[in-house]
């Protein structure tokens, strides 16, 4: 078993609603209280820009894995993120320097709310919880990451998409200047990625802003990234600058670059192969040079919260 049923969280790990905003006004109420001596900036920055900066009131979601998460170094060297080059061991090096501030994020679309927003504005009305998920590569690897976020289902519902609203499209930054992978055409840039408003609204979905506790670092997608953790990794689209909300299905990078290997869906599923190898079983990273290959679950082991999505179906061609 994967997910806690919440039979098997203990009452002290669950914070009710009502404490948990409680909480969050006393903090605020503090900061207002005290604010004589910050200025207006700090006062709204919720995500703090500096490296590792831990992040405040975080409550632990239900929805975590009781595996084991990947080390801090695990996680943040060995990357993809081609803005910042193809090798795994790259975006840890060149995306040193990368500055995610500022940082506006623009909702468009067919949503009753629209805008350009700072991203402080943007994350200020939800709630932060740490998720613990699986991340599984279309590459064959997997980790177990902490990530620190917002419900994708709070944002949609936020924004009030309209009902000709059937996607959501993501785009990350298009900055050549700053992501120097950019400036060779390995991709079409800028990065895109897309889900059904069914997806998006799935309770598993996240925009994640930090992992264990701390902002999140530039290499995996500071300032805010989705995480869709029954998606092969390449869904979970880094640095987004924008959200738009489509009638038509949009496109999507890897589906764009090579149709025949990436779908729009890209659920994990063991029995369809990539065309070029194996999909049955997964290498843990970090577990070692010669441990195992791990069986790959269907849907990463979340199927009994996804599956109803796609009832009906054929997973073999709506890959
Ligand atoms: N903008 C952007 N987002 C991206 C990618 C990328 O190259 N560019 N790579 C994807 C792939 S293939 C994976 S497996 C995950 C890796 O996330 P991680 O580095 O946090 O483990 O990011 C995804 N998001
Ligand atoms: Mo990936």
């Amino acid at each position: 078993m994967l997910i806690r049923k919440p039979s098997d969280i203990r009452p002290s790990e669950i914070t009710s609603e009502t404490n948990y905003l409680n909480r969050r006004d006393f903090m605020r109420a503090g900061a207002i209280a005290g604010g004589g001596l910050l200025a207006p900036a700090a006062l709204s920055a919720v995500i703090p820009e500096e490296r590792r900066a831990r992040l405040e009131s975080v409550t632990k979601s239900p929805f975590s894995t009781i595996e084991t998460p990947n080390s801090y170094d695990d996680i943040t060297t060995y990357n993809n993120f081609y803005e910042f080059g193809t090798g795994k061991d790259d975006p840890v090096v060149y995306a040193r320097d990368f500055k995610p501030r500022p940082w506006t994020i623009t909702v468009e679309g067919h949503a009753e709310k629209t805008g350009t927003f700072d991203f402080d504005d943007f994350i200020k009305p939800f709630d932060l919880e740490e998720r613990i998920y699986r991340l599984r590569c279309v590459e064959a690897w997997s980790m177990v990451v902490p990530w620190v976020g917002i419900s994708l289902a709070a944002v949609v519902k936020h924004f009030r998409p309209t009902s000709k609203a059937k996607y959501v499209a993501f785009e990350t930054l298009h900055d050549p200047s700053r992501m120097p992978g950019q400036r060779r055409r390995v991709l079409d840039w800028p990065y895109r990625e897309g889900l059904t408003i069914a997806e998006a609204t799935n309770p598993l979905s996240i925009l994640a802003v930090g992992l264990y506790g701390q902002v999140m670092p530039n290499q995996n997608g500071a300032p805010i990234r989705l995480v869709v953790p029954w998606k092969y990794g390449f869904k979970s689209i880094k640095s987004i600058v924008s959200i738009r909300f489509t009638e038509r299905r949009p496109e999507t990078s890897w589906n764009m670059a090579t149709p025949r290997e990436y779908g729009f869906y890209a659920n994990v599923n063991p029995k369809v192969d990539h065309p070029r190898w194996s999909q049955a079983r997964e290498r843990r990273i970090g577990a070692g040079l010669f441990a195992n290959k791990q069986p790959t679950l269907m849907f990463n082991g979340y199927g009994e919260h996804v599956a109803h999505l796609y009832k009906g179906l054929d997973l073999r061609r709506n890959y």
